[in-house]
Formats: C-alpha cells, structure tokens, sequence
C-alpha cells in the first residue's frame, strides 16, 4: 500500500514533544484530534518487542483534553455518558463511552476527576468538544468548557515503574490503575495517571507546561538509558492482541457502547441524565444485535488493513460482520483482527470467511482478547 508524506499546516497541530520525536527519528505520523500522532520510529514488530520487555515514552499529546469545570460540570459529564459517574472520586480516572441521543458512540474518552467541579475529559479522535459547549449552552449550564495547553506523555511497559520513578520518586509505585497523584517536576505538580493504550502498563504524565517538555522528555531517557528506554508510540499489535479499541476504526457513531463490547461500562439504570439513556435502555436489557470480537485471521502476513473487510457466512455467503483492524502477530503466530460480528455468529470458535483486499481467508471468532 502507498505511503505518502504529510503536508504541514498550522490546522495538524504539533505537541512540545515534536521536536524531540523528530530528533529521535520518528519515521511516520497520523493525524490524530488535529494533532501529530507519531506512528512509527523503527518496524511494528521491533517496537511491540520491545514494549513488551522495556518501557517506551510515547508522545500522546493529540489524547486532548476537555476541561469541564464549575458547578454543573458533574451533572455535564453524567449528560454525555452512560455510565454512572456518581462513585467516581477526586483523584480517579474512569473509561467512560460517550453517546448522542441516538446511543452512537462519540468518543470513548479516559475522565480524569480533577475535583468535584473540574475533569478532563481525555479524548479519542472526535471533535467531541462541539458536542460538549453545545450542550452546555443549550441547558444553559454554569460551567467553561475548553480544550486547555495540557499535553499527555505515556511511559508504557514493564519497566515503566522502575523509570517514572527514578524522575518522580517512589510514591508513584502506590498509584493504583487508572488514580492519579500530583507530583512535582522542576518545581511545578504534575497530574500523573496509572493509565495508558497498552497492555503492558505504565503512566500517563499530563504537562500542562509546554516549556516542561523537552526537560521531562530528557529527564526520562536519560534516567533510563540502563533501562534500554525509547521513544515509542502506540503499537498496532499490541493494541489489537489486548483488544484496545481504536475510536473510528473499529467503532463510529453507527455503534452502541454495548455493540463496543463497552456494557460493562454503561450503568444505564441508573446514568440518569445521560442524553442517550432512553435510546440505550432497551438495548442495555435486550443486548445487542452484533458485537466486537477478537479474531485470529489464518494464513500468511495480512496486508496493511485499512477496512473494513467483509465477513461472510461461508455456507450462505450473506454479509454477517467485518473486520478493521488486523496485523500479524509475532507471539500468537497468526494474523490477529478486531471486528464486529452478527449475534448467530459471534460464539467461539465460528469460521468465517473472510474478503481480504488479496483474496478470501479463514477467519476464527474469539471471545475473549488475545492478551
Ligand atoms: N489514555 C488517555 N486518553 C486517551 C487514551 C488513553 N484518549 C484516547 C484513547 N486512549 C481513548 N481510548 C481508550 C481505550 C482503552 C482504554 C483507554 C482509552 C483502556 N482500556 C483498558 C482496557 O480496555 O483493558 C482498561 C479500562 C478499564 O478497566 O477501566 O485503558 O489511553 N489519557
């Protein structure tokens, strides 16, 4: 498949850390929340190795931020989302589903509890910003809605633990998954979450500071240079073995949370206020019609899978479910797909034939992820 460059435009906007990527020699970019996305500094296969065993730093400034802040901003964050948000305390992070009124998905941001009238709302590539001050304005809410100068830094992997704190001190080993402390760096606190897109764990480090950048980012490569850190980015493999869902790519607003696999998240009882609770009801109770599964894809290398792909029936050849995100996958020896399948078919186990762009494949439905 073509490779092509990226034209430069103040609307694809770079992260303080884009200097150091490009000094490191990030070799590709996506665009991502209108933001440079780093996509690739060696091979697919040479980075999801070395997540797996190291620690990488990732510049995930395109995950943008929403800030929700003033009185109503509880009752506008439990608007968008069908989870019940009431439990959720100062100082945790919740992966929340947002929903429209239809019940599609809009974003299937982390939300960051700040305090009890400020949260970020930390987002996938959707302008869910819109939909947030629309609502604001429309319920004539007493809150800001705005898209604040904070720019995430992941540090994913194994070894993360040992280098996040050899810069921020050991107090980041109490950090439970997805809690944050504020720790200091040169003198300024910084928000620093048990979070991140991998599997493998790891921190996510939000700077609000832009000139804090290049310090941080040097301080972490240099304090984990024994480590074998590196910058790195998040790895298709890796993602698609755990099963992390890329927001439109494996689901749009076409989709339910519940479709996602996301029910587990959804509260919709008790999600009062939530714009899409109606619309969700009868599918939070009835479940729904299709779903995302895991799939191991037979035969050999995948090509680059921009889809969706079709899946067939194989006795009827009716159109039963697709595939969009599949790469192979060196630890499970196969080629490994996300997809979402129709309810007849969606049980473990279930062949499937696939339409792949270079002829027609067995398809295996999972249940459960890869990893
Ligand atoms: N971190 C932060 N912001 C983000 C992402 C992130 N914004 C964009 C994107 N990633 C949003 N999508 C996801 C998808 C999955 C997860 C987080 C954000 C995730 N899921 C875990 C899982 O599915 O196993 C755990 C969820 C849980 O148990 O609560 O972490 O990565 N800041």
């Amino acid at each position: 498949m073509a490779e092509y460059l990226l034209m430069r435009a103040r609307r694809i906007r770079r992260t303080p850390f884009s200097d150091r990527v490009e000094a490191a020699g990030v070799q590709a970019y996506s665009v991502y929340n209108h933001m440079l996305l780093p996509g690739r500094f060696t091979t697919a296969e040479d980075e999801y190795r070395h997540l797996k065993t190291r620690v990488q730093v990732w510049d995930v400034g395109c995950e943008r931020q929403i800030e929700v802040r003033g009185r109503d901003a509880a009752r506008l964050l439990q608007m968008l989302t069908p989870r019940d948000l009431r439990p959720l305390m100062a100082g945790q992070c919740a992966y929340t589903p947002m929903v429209d009124e239809t019940g599609g998905m809009l974003n299937d941001p982390v939300t960051v509890k700040l305090a009890e009238d400020r949260f970020w709302i930390s987002i996938a590539d959707s302008d869910l910003l819109l939909w947030v001050k629309a609502l604001a304005y429309g319920f004539r809410l007493e809150v800001d809605v705005t898209e604040p100068d904070v720019w995430p830094l992941a540090v994913q992997g194994p070894k993360a633990d040992d280098l996040v704190s050899r810069v921020f001190g050991e107090a980041v080993r109490d950090i439970r998954f997805f809690r944050f402390y504020r720790l200091p760096f040169h003198g300024h606190d910084l928000v620093i979450a048990r979070s991140g897109y991998s599997k493998q764990g790891g921190f996510e480090i939000y700077l609000d500071r832009g000139e804090l950048a290049e310090p941080l980012w040097d301080a972490l490569m240099e304090a984990g240079q024994d480590l074998q850190v590196r910058p790195g980015c998040p790895n298709l493999i890796e993602r698609i073995e755990g099963r992390l869902l890329s927001y439109g790519n494996d689901m749009t607003r076409e989709n339910t949370p519940h479709e996602c696999g996301l029910g587990r998240f959804c509260n919709t009882l008790t999600a009062i206020g939530c714009v899409g609770r109606d619309a969700l009801l009868r599918v939070a109770m009835d479940g729904p019609l299709r779903q995302i599964r895991s799939l191991a894809i037979e035969g050999e290398p995948v090509p680059a899978c921009v889809g969706p792909w079709p899946l067939h029936d194989p006795t009827s050849g009716e159109r039963v479910g697709q595939v969009t995100s599949a790469v192979w996958s060196p630890d499970f020896r196969t080629n490994v797909a996300i997809g979402m399948v129709d309810l007849r078919y969606w049980n473990e186990g279930t062949r499937l034939q696939l339409e792949a762009p270079d002829g027609p494949r067995w398809a295996n439905v999972r249940e459960a992820p890869f990893a």
